[in-house]
């Protein structure tokens, strides 16, 4: 899953998609079609910055940046379009204009969100995250963080399927960075194999993300190299889906490690 952010502000690749209070659609294009070139199998489309401090977003802004890039991606490229969003209307017309996935860092827990999501028909990822996004990093603290994470699964699946969502359209996620610290971020990825609920599949995100930061002091656009060592350690571990900026560089080391798995298993 390649991101394609669509902010001013974006921490890891700010604002090249979205400048003058405008979605530059072409440039939306053209790293679209880069992505898809080195491999993506799914585009994961955002408006909103979920980082702490970032400025809010109005759901008018939010919606006319993810509906200008959905449309334009949906009419040129034969592609799964996933849609980062907690905004039910953003999910219905996104839903409405070829989007293929919700992605929703808040778990459809906000009003509506959760009938939004049933309606759409699509496939969903639902991610853990302890707190709000503002306050998240101030001080994560888990009993049994793995546990934590499970119940979280447990419960969102079961209240999801209670709104008529089929299990096999349910994609998890531990949310890797969102009210973590370093510390719970390693234990989740060494046990990551742990981290499951009734076989479903994973999605991890653990692209530039600041967990790196705290071995080797990088900033964001110096993360690359740890970012394909995370990632092929996820999928080693059975990540189904890994979100990453950088595509073409993560599908050569994933290349390699589908490579070694198969010589393996002979
Ligand atoms: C540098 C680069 C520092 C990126 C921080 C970040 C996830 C996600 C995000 C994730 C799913 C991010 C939308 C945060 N992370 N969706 N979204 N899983 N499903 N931060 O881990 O990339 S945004």
């Amino acid at each position: 899953m390649g991101v394609l952010n669509i902010t001013p502000d974006s921490f890891s690749d700010g604002g090249q998609l979205y400048r003058n209070q405008r979605v530059d659609v072409d440039a939306v294009l053209r790293r679209a079609d880069k992505m898809l070139l080195e491999g993506a199998d799914i585009l994961d489309i955002g408006g909103e910055s979920t980082r702490p401090g970032a400025d809010r977003v109005s759901e008018t802004e939010e919606l006319y940046r993810v509906t200008v890039a959905v449309h334009a991606i949906s009419e040129r490229f034969d592609t799964i379009i996933s849609v980062d969003s907690s905004n039910p209307v953003v999910m219905a017309e996104s839903a409405r204009l070829g989007a293929g996935l919700l992605n929703d860092v808040r778990g459809f827990s906000r009003d509506g969100a959760l009938e939004a999501a049933a309606a759409s028909g699509l496939a969903l990822c639902v991610m853990h995250m302890q707190g709000q996004p503002d306050t998240m990093q101030m001080n994560p603290d888990y009993v049994d963080l793995i546990a934590d994470i499970n119940g979280f699964f447990e419960e969102r699946v079961h209240t999801l399927r209670l709104a008529g969502i089929p299990q096999d359209h349910i994609i998890l996620d531990p949310g890797f960075g969102f009210g973590k610290s370093a510390e719970h971020n390693f234990d989740m990825l060494a046990r990551l194999r742990e981290l499951v609920y009734q076989d479903m599949p994973l999605l991890v995100g653990l692209s530039r993300k600041s967990m790196i930061n705290s071995v080797l002091e990088r900033p964001t656009q110096d993360r690359l190299f740890a970012s394909l060592a995370l990632a092929t350690m996820a999928v080693e571990r059975g990540a189904s889906i890994v979100r990453v900026h950088d595509v073409g560089a993560t599908a050569d080391a994933l290349a390699m490690w589908h490579r070694t798995v198969r010589s393996d298993s002979r």
